[in-house]
């Protein structure tokens, strides 16, 4: 999949102009190619040690530009890829950085795929594959939470788990295998209870973190805010005086939004997300409208937050309460903010009222939610700095359950499971036995399974399939 044992460059600074571009090389010669670019202070990097940084030139002779640069030099094994590694910090200038990787690319170094470096770090046996996972996870992290998350999976928690769980496993096979191979002499070994309840402890502890553990996107998303209501309540208004856009079509004809429209938002603690908006739901008589429906409630059912936005100044609300109720059905984890609009048509009596009214119905439904109804208005604007304000709190809330600082992709998740499965199974063989022997074919096998699937979390027992879906969420450059 990777070729390890070139020469790799790449730009890994941000796309754009910023105050200073870096510029990354690794592989054998990487010292090497890096005085063909760079005019140091105080002689050639080649003949320099490592964990060095030197001032001097980049002269990039096609064009001939001259720029002031700082080479970061580690040497092999003392790098993030194990092998030489230079880094150049130079002027922000994104064409810069480009004519200084072509100058590297015509001194014989090859262009880095996206994720390459850290694909050199986890076949070096520098992290293992959670970390490098977690390493992609930073990168993508949308909030704080994310970002603690990732730090902590890179600070090895996940690694350390597996690590520990593997050397009790490995334990029980060789005591075991040591029953098939002992069988005839007559020699004592760990009785098979005590291995069970070992065993039994390593499934529990695997399943416990499992579940414990919070849910990390498998993409880069943001966090999912999902508009969602009946037709004509504004929805799409809302959309976008929270965005900022005009991304949707707001009409007073009901049944306007059709396919589900994305606008991207930020929160004044600099957290950002995704706020969707999606057609009214409703009870569709003809077949576009119940695309449209469908598509609105596929929506629901994978939002971080559901923003439910019920008309106020309409006379009744007992089919919003009944598509909440559906709403909350088919994502009942999730937050969910209901939201009285078009407060700008009652006066403030009439809107005291019809929040009255909207609390005792969802009251009486089962589904109050812990605070009260939020009154706005997305044309005239009232409210909506409350809103913005609650939306960013139940994000906060959705991700940031007590205990939770670490999280878990789906594909480590069910590894965690299985892994903890198969130790169970082969507890619950080995606890009745009279001799481990008696159950020592059939426990061995539970006992590796459990192995390999702890090693497809650390990347010692994994496919190219695997790695290569992991290391394409990277950006070229990390
Ligand atoms: N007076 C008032 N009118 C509003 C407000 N918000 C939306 N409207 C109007 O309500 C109508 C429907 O607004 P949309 O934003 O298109 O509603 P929607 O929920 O997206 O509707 P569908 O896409 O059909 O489901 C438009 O005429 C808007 O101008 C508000 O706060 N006050
Ligand atoms: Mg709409």
């Amino acid at each position: 999949m990777f070729q390890l044992d070139d020469n790799i460059v790449a730009v890994s600074s941000p796309a754009g102009v910023s105050a200073r571009a870096i510029v990354r090389l690794s592989g054998p010669d990487a010292l090497k190619l890096a005085d063909s670019v760079f005019l140091g202070a105080s002689g050639p990097l080649s003949a320099s040690s490592g964990f060095r940084c030197f001032d001097g030139r980049a002269v990039i002779t096609v064009g001939g530009i001259e720029l002031p640069a700082r080479a970061y030099v580690f040497r092999a094994p003392r790098s993030y890829t194990r092998q030489d590694v230079v880094e150049f910090h130079i002027p922000g200038s994104p064409t810069a950085a480009t004519a200084m990787v072509s100058a590297l690319l015509s001194a014989g170094a090859r262009e880095a795929q996206g994720g390459e470096f850290t694909a050199r770090a986890f076949f070096s046996g520098r992290i293992d594959l959670s970390a490098a996972e977690a390493v992609a996870d930073m990168i993508d992290a949308a909030d704080q939470v994310r970002l603690r998350s990732a730090s902590a999976a890179l600070g090895g928690w996940l690694g350390r788990l597996c690590r520990r769980a593997a050397v009790t496993l490995t334990d029980a096979l060789a005591t075991v295998e040591a029953s098939i191979d002992l069988a005839e002499e007559n020699i004592a070994l760990e009785p098979p209870g005590r291995l069970a309840r070992r065993l039994d402890c390593v499934a529990r502890r695997l399943l416990r973190q499992a579940q414990r553990a919070g849910e990390l996107p498998e993409t880069a998303d943001r966090p999912r805010v999902v508009i969602a209501g009946r037709p004509n309540v504004g929805k799409s208004s809302l959309l976008n005086v929270l965005s900022g856009t005009d991304r949707a079509i707001v009409s007073a004809v009901a049944g306007t939004t059709r396919d589900v429209l994305t606008a991207a938002i930020s929160f004044p603690n600099g957290s950002t997300a995704i706020l969707q908006d999606a057609a009214g739901l409703a009870s569709p008589n003809d077949p576009l409208a119940a695309a449209a429906d469908q598509a609105a409630r596929a929506a629901v059912a994978v939002a971080d937050v559901i923003v439910f936005v019920v008309d106020l100044s309409a006379a009744d609300f007992q089919t919003d309460v009944e598509f909440l109720r559906q709403a909350r059905r088919a994502n009942h984890r999730c937050p969910c903010l209901v939201v009285g609009n078009k407060a700008d048509l009652l006066d403030s009596q009439a809107a005291a009222a019809a929040l009255a009214g909207l609390s005792s119905l969802l009251e009486t439904a089962g589904i109050g939610s812990p605070r009260q109804p939020l009154i706005v208005s997305a044309t005239v604007g009232g409210g909506l700095d409350d809103l913005r304000r609650a939306i960013a709190d139940c994000l906060h809330r959705s991700t940031d359950r007590p205990g939770v600082a670490m999280g878990l992709h789906q594909r480590q998740r069910r590894c965690l499971q299985a892994a903890a499965s198969a130790a169970r199974r082969a507890a619950e063989l080995l606890a009745p036995a009279g001799d481990i022997s008696d159950v020592a074919e059939l426990a061995a096998v539970e006992l590796r399974a459990a192995m390999d699937e702890l090693g497809h979390i650390s990347g010692q027992v994994v496919t190219e399939d695997v790695l290569g879906r992991i290391f394409s969420r990277f950006c070229v450059g990390k």
